[in-house]
């Protein structure tokens, strides 16, 4: 099989808040064109795209999906992507092999957070937008309240190209605008039908506002339209699709993806709307290691350059990547060059994608999305290029984890099976940090949300057979002192033969915050020979990993060795180590130490409405709000607040705000814990040090 001529592909991304119905839609997509015999539900576990035992269980996407279908002849490649913020990373890297979006809205649910964030992302991304409001069969469907609220956001953009017929338990069909044309469905099949007599007056209505935004695209139609010409439907059209092309129209569609009402006209609206790859303007990459740019062009003659937007990691499938070409052909059978891990890679057996279900192509020609097994060295966000001409892509940008948990096989023996797990599971997930706490030595788990984590878990267990417990990792709280005092370290043992004899006095003071140790030997006279003063450094510096108050380690002090004695023949490098380690806790004790807490630098992101709420909240957990900011049609408020206190931030904010909040983390400074804290936390540390 040929590669596709890039003039009849259409690549679009299923993107929309959490359960507008994208894989539902997707599946009547596939369904309709006749890519699947079987229209699969969610209820069923049987969609295409939603293939994951995961997904099926918690019925709803986690991953994007890949699909394939064909409609009027042309290639339609569908991303359907999940909406849960916490799986967001597909979301972002899906947007950047695409054309056009498909933007699903909730016809009685309306607009929501995320649709504004997805669609700035489009912006960014210069991806065509059309907007479908699903679910008119719905309880208080509203196809005109739901428009308003896009109008609201969008602007004058967002416009009406059909009206429903009829809306929750009477919702018949759709009018399409342009052709002013009625169809009513049956079973999912549309039947031509006339304008029913009590709507043909809104039909009028809407389709001069129809008209009024299509003409500003145009400025021959623009100018007939003033001049009350007759404008043909194909000028109309042709103006809408500039439009639609330029990112300054969204056609606004309607229909029921359960029943499959409206679907094969938004097959069609795909098809004639959304820009193809030929007509996409050239995408910008760089030389590879340079920073020269290179405009790579939709062309089947030029040298091939690819995207990797997507990697699989499944135990018994092995490694897929799933990649965009942006020009040239990529071939079964050839050979390419990844500029990141700077191999040489062979491209086996290319492949389409139907959710799991995967078939073989000869090649993948400009603009065409599919699939590549058993790369060696090939990741997410990875260019792969023709060795002659050498480019990479810009990278991703994925948001930084929050929520962090430490993870503990529930049996002993499974711990390298979670690390190798881990592992895999983070080259499918680039949002997903693993780390060994140097501190605490537990193995951290950070992710977008406390859901996102969870799934990670669940995946452990299902594909790895691995069961681990998530506990909130402990704290890295440390130790300081806040005044200088002096101790001798004496250790002095005799035995029959030989004994042990090591004698230092120290001297500790604080130093600012952040510095943290240092070591002097202000030693005179040879009363500690030279040979032991790196014993006496080495006993110090073991004793500053375990502070007598809660066990964690000592910063941020200078520790001076200026006296002591020795024997002849008792002293040793390990006599001294001991007597130091002693003398260092003696005068630890009488210099004032204190707990040490980390503080964090956190932005939340709200609607109006909750500023109050959040910071309120923030005050309760001794967070210092800074300031607050207009972000687009949010506020972001600035707080510093110790992380203890932000453990379980993520649940709580959700509550606060109806899942419409959101927040970022960072490290900021340690700091020391408030008195009427601190013996509460020392307890409990000691509670935990004593359970090691
Ligand atoms: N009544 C009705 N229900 C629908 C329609 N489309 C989807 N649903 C149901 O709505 C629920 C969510 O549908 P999904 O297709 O999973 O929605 P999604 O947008 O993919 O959700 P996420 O992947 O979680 O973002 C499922 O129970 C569907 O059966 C529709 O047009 N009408
Ligand atoms: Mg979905």
């Amino acid at each position: 099989m040929p590669a596709a001529d890039p003039s009849k592909i259409r690549n679009v991304a299923a993107i929309g808040h959490r359960g507008t119905g994208k894989t539902s839609l997707t599946e009547a997509m596939l369904f309709t064109s006749g890519a699947v015999n079987r229209q699969g539900t969610i209820e069923q576990g049987s969609t295409a795209a939603d293939f994951d035992e995961d997904e099926k269980k918690r019925q709803h996407s986690i991953n994007s999906a890949l699909c394939h279908t064909t409609w009027r002849n042309h290639n339609i490649n569908i991303i359907d992507t999940p909406g849960d913020p916490s799986f967001h990373a597909d979301t972002i890297a899906s947007l950047r092999v695409v054309e056009g979006a498909l933007a699903v809205v909730g016809a009685a649910a309306g607009m929501e957070v995320q649709h504004e964030r997805l669609w700035k992302q489009c912006e960014d991304n210069g991806v065509s937008r059309v907007i479908f409001i699903n679910m008119m069969d719905r309880e208080r469907a509203d196809f005109f309240a739901v428009l308003q609220q896009l109008q609201e956001s969008f602007g004058q953009g967002a416009v009406a190209t059909q009206l429903p017929i009829g809306a929750e338990d009477k919702f018949a069909g759709v009018i399409d605008l342009l052709a002013m044309k009625a169809f009513r469905y049956e079973g999912g099949k549309a039947e031509e039908s006339p304008i029913p007599g009590e709507m043909a007056a809104q039909a009028e209505e809407y389709r001069e506002k129809l008209m009024d935004a299509v003409a500003e695209n145009d400025d021959a139609v623009m100018e007939k339209y003033l001049e009350g010409e007759e404008i043909s439907r194909e000028e109309m059209f042709a103006a809408l699709k500039a439009g639609v092309a330029a990112g300054t129209i969204y056609p606004v569609v309607s229909g029921c993806a359960t029943k499959k009402t409206g679907v094969d006209l938004l097959l069609d609206l795909i098809v004639d709307a959304i820009p193809s790859p030929a007509r996409r303007p050239a995408v910008t990459a760089l030389k590879a290691g340079s920073d020269e740019e290179v405009k790579l062009r939709c062309d089947a003659g030029e040298p091939v350059a690819a995207f990797v937007f997507k990697t699989l990691a499944d135990p018994f499938s092995g490694r897929i990547n799933v990649l965009r070409v942006f020009t040239g052909a990529l071939k079964s059978d050839s050979n390419v060059y990844n500029p990141a891990s700077k191999t040489k890679e062979r491209i086996g057996q290319l492949l389409r994608l139907q959710g799991k279900d995967n078939s073989p192509v000869d090649a993948l020609g400009p603009g065409d999305i599919g699939a590549v097994a058993k790369l060696k060295e090939t990741g997410t966000g990875d260019s792969l290029c023709a060795d002659s001409r050498q480019v990479t892509f810009p990278p991703l940008k994925f948001p930084n984890p929050v929520m962090s948990f430490a993870v503990e096989p529930k049996s002993k023996g499974d711990e390298e099976k979670v690390g190798t797990a881990l592992r895999r599971l983070q080259e499918e997930d680039p949002t997903l940090v693993v780390e060994r706490d140097a501190q605490t030595n537990e193995l951290v788990v950070s992710g977008l949300s406390q859901v996102h984590v969870e799934v990670t878990m669940d995946r452990i267990k299902r594909r790895y057979g691995a069961e681990v417990n998530l506990k909130p990792p402990r704290v890295p709280y440390l130790e300081t002192i806040r005044r200088q005092a002096q101790a001798q370290g004496k250790y002095k043992k005799q035995t029959g033969g030989r004994g042990q004899y090591g004698d230092a006095w120290l001297r500790i003071e604080p130093k600012p915050r952040g510095e943290g140790f240092e070591f002097a030997d202000k030693v005179v006279g040879g009363v500690i020979p030279r040979g032991f003063i790196p014993a006496v450094e080495k006993g110090v510096v073991d004793a500053m990993k375990e502070g007598e108050l809660s066990g964690h380690p000592l910063v941020d002090m200078k520790v001076t060795v200026y006296d002591g004695s020795h024997h002849a023949v008792d002293s040793s490098e390990m006599a001294f180590k001991i007597a130091a380690s002693m003398g260092l806790k003696k005068a630890v004790e009488q210099a004032d130490p204190v707990l040490l807490e980390p503080i964090m630098s956190v932005h939340v992101t709200v609607p109006e409405e909750n500023v109050g709420d959040v910071i309120g909240d923030m005050n309760s957990r001794r967070g210092k709000v800074l300031g607050m900011e207009p972000k687009g049609k949010m506020n972001q408020v600035n707080v510093e607040v110790p992380l203890a206190e932000m453990l379980t931030y993520a649940p709580d904010l959700r509550s606060m705000t109806g899942g419409r909040g959101d927040y970022a983390m960072e490290f900021l400074r340690y700091d020391e814990v408030p008195a009427h804290l601190s013996q509460k936390i020392i307890e409990q540390e000691k509670k935990v040090q004593e359970e090691k």
